[in-house]
């Protein structure tokens, strides 16, 4: 199958001119202008913008967590991602205390694999490390090509581990070629608060905010950094949200060490008034929104080249299940639906207003998840040997996010309302036409 794209403004992480795209099966054959060939299918992109496909790299379908299930499975998650630009996503397996990681590795694939639309991967959440673990990190990067272990610093009890267990980890992740990733909080400070403001009968979603305040990412952010400094681990930390945590990272560049950042679309948008609204349980997530002016910090951030990521955590419950904690915000489910409004908001709310570049909304969208996670170039750019998964995006469509309209399986949306700038109109998945027009085209498993 061949198939041209024309005429289209191709923006990747550097470049920004206009060309024809040649597809030739699953990758991009040549591009160019003046192509004399008769390709099976041509898509004109006049007046478009031609963007490779989103990856977004902090993702939640079907994942076991506070009693229940996030409600988007692989498919409706998978799914929902191609309607707004994102043709691939990294999940996260859960190992269980006590368990092997590749038991957790199985139950996982036994969710996903047959079931995803879109393309898909997987880092591994190490929450008990000890000598079996250890034995395991080897096999999982060379075998199931899985180089990425998520720790969590937070959850106690369920998922946290303590910082003898995170050198271990990343010691063997350093030996072995790994990645760590962290949700960095303080467990053990939040725990505490939590308990205090039940104990008080603060029982609201204001007091999630409340139990989870900066200072508890902030001092884990830099604890994570320093332990990965000593080790020598690569390092990445997920969803963060607030300026004293960049700065613990910034801290951290002075001696000369990196530390990749991941921000979330909705830390860059939305704040902690939120949670004051009778359905605050909507936005209650880990960590929480914060300010307005850890949103400017973000920003920031991500045009000083500190924040290189910008995500989701996925991780959607229908108001059904939020209810589980209408009477203690202790048990409502954390975690906020964007898989689908990620590209569009950050298109709407960062370039449209001047606050990102065109280049650099690819760049923390596409480019920098591929290359951190080792996907790049077949995939988070536009070049000739690359996969085709590119995105045509009319720049100036306005439309409005909703739950009526949304493909998440979730029953209400976090931006119900907003009217943004930029819409996805087509999507293409390793040369295949995934989504035309805000319309399924017989989507296909791919897995
Ligand atoms: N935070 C969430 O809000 N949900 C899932 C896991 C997490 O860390
Ligand atoms: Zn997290
Ligand atoms: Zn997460």
């Amino acid at each position: 199958m061949t198939t041209l794209i024309k005429n289209g403004r191709i923006i990747t992480a550097t470049d920004d001119y206009s060309a024809d795209i040649l597809i030739e099966g699953e990758t991009i054959k040549a591009i160019g202008k003046g192509f004399q060939v008769k390709a099976e299918k041509e898509i004109d992109a006049t007046g478009k913008l031609v963007f490779p496909g989103g990856i977004d790299p902090h993702v939640h379908l079907d994942m076991p967590f506070m009693g229940t299930y996030s409600s988007d499975n692989y498919e409706t998650g998978t799914r929902a991602a191609l309607f707004g630009g994102t043709t691939m996503v990294i999940d996260f397996i859960l190992q269980k205390q006590g368990n092997s990681l590749q038991s957790a590795l199985d139950e996982w694939r036994g969710r996903s694999d047959g079931n995803c639309v879109g393309d898909y991967s997987f880092h591994m959440a190490v929450t008990d490390f000890n000598e079996q673990t250890k034995s395991e990190i080897k096999g999982l990067i060379e075998k199931e090509g899985i180089s990425s272990f998520k720790t969590f610093m937070a959850y106690k009890g369920a998922l946290m581990i303590d910082d003898r267990q995170m050198v271990g980890l990343m010691q063997e992740v350093k030996k072995q070629g790994g990645l760590i990733n962290v949700h960095a909080t303080n467990g053990d400070m939040i725990d505490y608060l939590i308990a205090k403001h039940r104990a008080e009968g603060k029982l609201s979603p204001l007091y999630h905010y409340l139990s989870q305040p900066e200072v508890t990412e902030a001092e884990a952010s830099g604890r994570f950094a320093d332990l990965a400094n000593y080790t020598g681990c690569p390092g990445y930390i997920v969803h963060l949200t607030c300026e004293g945590a960049l700065n613990a990272v910034r801290n951290a560049t002075r001696r000369n060490q990196k530390v990749f950042v991941e921000t979330c679309i909705q830390y860059l948008i939305l704040d902690a008034s939120l949670y004051e609204k009778e359905d605050g349980a909507k936005w209650v997530m880990s960590p929480p929104l914060r300010e307005q002016k850890d949103q400017e910090t973000l920003w920031a951030g991500i045009n000083q080249g500190l924040v290189q990521v910008v995500a989701t955590d996925h991780c959607p419950f229908m108001l059904e299940q939020k209810l589980m904690g209408k009477d203690d915000f202790s048990k409502i489910p954390n975690g906020h639906p964007a898989i689908e409004n990620r590209m569009e908001l950050l298109y709407s709310e960062g370039v449209h207003k001047g606050k990102i570049s065109l280049n650099k909304y690819v760049e923390v969208a596409c480019t920098n998840p591929a290359k951190i996670f080792g996907m790049f170039p077949q995939k988070g750019t536009i070049a000739a040997g690359s996969d085709a998964d590119i995105v045509i995006f009319d720049p100036n469509e306005q439309h409005s996010l909703s739950a009526k309209t949304h493909h998440m399986n979730v029953d209400y949306s976090g931006y119900e309302g907003w009217k943004i700038t930029g819409k996805v109109k087509t999507v293409l998945l390793r040369g295949q036409i995934a989504i035309r027009k805000q319309r399924m085209q017989n989507p296909e498993r791919i897995w």
